[in-house]
């Protein structure tokens, strides 16, 4: 594919460009805020990890479907629900509390540039076996502050291991990546990256669609290999 954005945009965006609305409009004064904002990062975030080169883990545009969300950690909580056999709310330092996985993953947007980023957070799974997954769960739904919505087949979170993060490069996730959680959804495209997660619900509907894939997008979501 012809790569059309100009290298300082790869060089500054993390996750920008990704939503398929992606909009002119508001670049010029997203770059703006990203320029301070990349340098504050820049000053204390890894930049390398077991001879990989990391991508800045902060953008400078937002595509997000109600814009950049700023979650008030202090009444946040995270829940997990659905086809469990007890529903479980945690708060953000519980969350932090369980055993935390580090992920050299790379976030591939549908617009050909991608970004790799070490992340830090908790398994998938794990939050999911303190609820107790019922038999007939198949689907996990992510639902965020914003009202996005998003899943994964239980069994792809179980085999791959995934994580919610709440650090990236070291920081934690600043509120443009979804802070307090993102879904790193490896190996799928931007659209399964639920950020500012608040509920993980567990269903028995294989077929379940999140927002943009129920407005036309694979649910499988596959990177092109
Ligand atoms: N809560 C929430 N999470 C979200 C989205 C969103 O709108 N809301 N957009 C998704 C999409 S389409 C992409 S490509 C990635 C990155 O979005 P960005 O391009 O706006 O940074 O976040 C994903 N996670
Ligand atoms: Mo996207």
């Amino acid at each position: 594919m012809k790569r059309i954005l100009p290298m300082l945009v790869i060089l500054f965006v993390l996750l920008a460009g990704c939503s398929p609305q992606a909009g002119e409009a508001d670049q010029t004064q997203a770059d703006a805020v990203s320029a301070a904002t990349l340098a504050r990062y820049r000053e204390s975030e890894i930049m390398e990890f077991e001879g990989a080169q990391l991508d800045p883990a902060v953008g400078p545009r937002d595509n997000s479907i109600k814009g950049i969300q700023q979650v008030d950690i202090e009444t946040y909580t995270l829940s997990i629900n659905g086809l469990v056999d007890e529903p479980v709310t945690l708060t953000y330092e519980q969350v932090l509390a369980l055993e935390p996985y580090e992920r050299l993953v790379t976030l591939y947007c549908v617009e050909g540039w991608d970004a790799t980023v070490l992340w830090k957070g908790v398994l998938i799974d794990d939050l999911i076996q303190l609820g107790g997954a019922k038999p007939e769960a198949v689907t996990v739904i992510f639902s965020s502050v914003d009202g996005y919505t998003t899943s994964l087949p239980l069994q792809t979170i179980q085999e791959k291991q995934l994580i919610l993060a709440y650090n990236a490069n070291g920081l934690e996730l600043p509120p443009s990546m979804g802070y307090p959680f993102i879904v790193v959804a490896e190996d799928k495209l931007g659209y399964k990256w639920g950020r500012w997660v608040r509920s993980i619900t567990l269903s028995d509907d294989a077929d379940y669609k999140g927002y943009w894939e129920n407005l036309g997008y694979s649910n499988e979501a596959d990177i092109a290999q």
